[in-house]
């Protein structure tokens, strides 16, 4: 008997040990997890200064008309004008600058109120997960920007799986209202049913397609007004497939912020006449309705050869824009949407959303608010913007080949920028013309 209750205390022993042993590892496991926290660059970690840095990120009024995904419930990082004095975190612009080398962890330092957006469907999965990857390892990895994804469809769960696995900063999921992807009453359908099918006897790429005028449409008049994006200040755009070839060392939406500019671009071309037969009538139009719109330093010279009579198709290419959003908010961008809407060139011709901002861009913006990123290498699908300069590109780790850099060849319009521009073009760009 007494031998059957010791093996009782015994077992009864055992059972505290291994309760016992259990408490310790959750607890300490919860200790790791609390320690690794993601350092935000506040220098003063006291909680005022937390409640500061919280009230000054996005607010999540908006919240109900999309899907947020947080799965790595980070601490919220300081924006500009927040308590934190971006000058005592300079921008490392060159490899002269202090930190400019200092690739490793959470860059310090304030964050503007700013996002990645991308326009996807959820067959385009594996293609975005591509350009997010290259995105976080180039630049996002170090500032956590959120990104949301918006799409006529409901997202589904792979697509929300993957896209929130990849990327480093909040990740939101809007579904696009029919208001904003679709014909408004306006149009005749008859109408354009028939150049649909004219523009695919005439083989015009993408000519008979009703999605890809309605993604132009949207992409032209309302992403920056979705409900999710209503929470940022600047945006960068992000297509399935694209490639960024050098390692990003400061952050552009900063430079963005703390030097007035309003749109940027890594690409410009010359777009195909056929989509675009009547746009600069329209644009005519509004100038002519709307000259108080028309900044007085703009860039009409990068569009017109003949002071603004005609168009001579060159466009600032939008699969990649880092922008602001205000400024497309604007009553001046609206009124030019709204006006350029109302004649119909989404669906009687094939208006793209690039010569659409591109135009607004040249017109209503002072010059010096259009910034050319040489630094940000890029490619999508058939062109390459591989910065000019082997210093340059070794200084950023590029991978781009130089001879495949589209900036000074024929077909691009960004000489014309830079003459426009008055501004030098780098050393060996003469080497890079065919
Ligand atoms: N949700 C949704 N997104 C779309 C649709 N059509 C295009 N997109 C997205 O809109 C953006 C532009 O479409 P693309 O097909 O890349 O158009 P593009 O860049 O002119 O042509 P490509 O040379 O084929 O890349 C991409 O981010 C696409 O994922 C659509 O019908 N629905
Ligand atoms: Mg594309």
């Amino acid at each position: 008997m007494a031998a059957g209750s010791a093996r009782y205390v015994r077992y009864i022993l055992i059972a505290f040990f291994v309760l016992a042993v259990f408490y310790f590892i959750s607890d300490s496991s919860n200790a790791i997890s609390q320690n690794i926290t993601i350092p935000h660059g506040n220098k003063g970690t006291d909680d005022h200064a937390h409640k500061d840095a919280v009230l000054n990120n996005q607010p999540n009024s908006h919240d109900a008309a999309g899907d947020t995904h947080n799965t790595k419930n980070k601490p919220a990082i300081p924006k500009v004008g927040a308590n934190i004095d971006p000058a005592e975190y300079p921008l490392a612009m060159t490899p002269n600058d202090p930190g400019f080398h200092d690739l490793s962890g959470i860059k310090g330092g304030p964050r503007v109120n700013a996002t990645f957006v991308t326009l996807a469907r959820n067959s385009d999965v594996w293609e975005i997960a591509k350009s997010i990857r290259q995105v976080e390892d180039r630049f996002n990895r170090r500032y956590n920007y959120d990104w949301v994804f918006l799409n006529d469809q409901p997202f589904d769960d792979t697509f929300k799986k993957v896209t929130t696995s990849l990327c480093s900063g909040k990740t939101h999921y809007g579904l696009i209202g029919e208001e904003h992807w679709g014909f408004p009453d306006f149009i005749d359908q008859e109408k354009a049913k028939k150049v649909r099918e004219d523009m695919k006897e005439r083989k015009i790429i993408y000519g008979d397609s009703v999605s890809y005028r309605h993604m132009c449409r949207f992409e032209s008049g309302f992403f920056f007004r979705q409900p999710l994006m209503m929470n940022y200040e600047y945006y960068w755009r992000v297509e399935p497939s694209v490639e960024l070839f050098c390692d990003i060392h400061y952050d552009p939406f900063r430079f963005m912020h703390e030097n007035g500019k309003k749109y940027s671009f890594v690409l410009s071309l010359y777009e195909y006449i056929e989509t675009i037969p009547t746009l600069w009538d329209s644009v005519t139009k509004f100038m002519k309705n709307h000259p108080e719109h028309i900044a007085e330093d703009n860039s009409m010279g990068f569009l017109s050869d003949d002071g603004g009579k005609t168009y001579n198709k060159c466009h600032f290419w939008s699969n990649f824009e880092i922008g602001s959003l205000s400024w497309l908010r604007s009553k001046a961008y609206i009124d030019y949407f709204e006006s350029l809407d109302r004649d119909g060139g989404f669906f009687y011709e094939r208006w793209g959303d690039a010569p659409v901002h591109s135009i607004a861009a040249a017109l209503m913006l002072p010059k010096d608010q259009i910034h050319f990123f040489n630094d940000i290498a890029y490619y999508h699908v058939p062109f390459t913007h591989c910065p000019t300069g082997e210093k340059l590109r070794t200084d950023l780790k590029c991978h781009c080949d130089p001879k495949n850099n589209f900036d000074w060849k024929g077909y691009s319009c960004t000489s014309r920028y830079f003459e426009v521009n008055g501004l030098e073009k780098p050393e060996g760009w003469q080497d890079q013309t065919d």
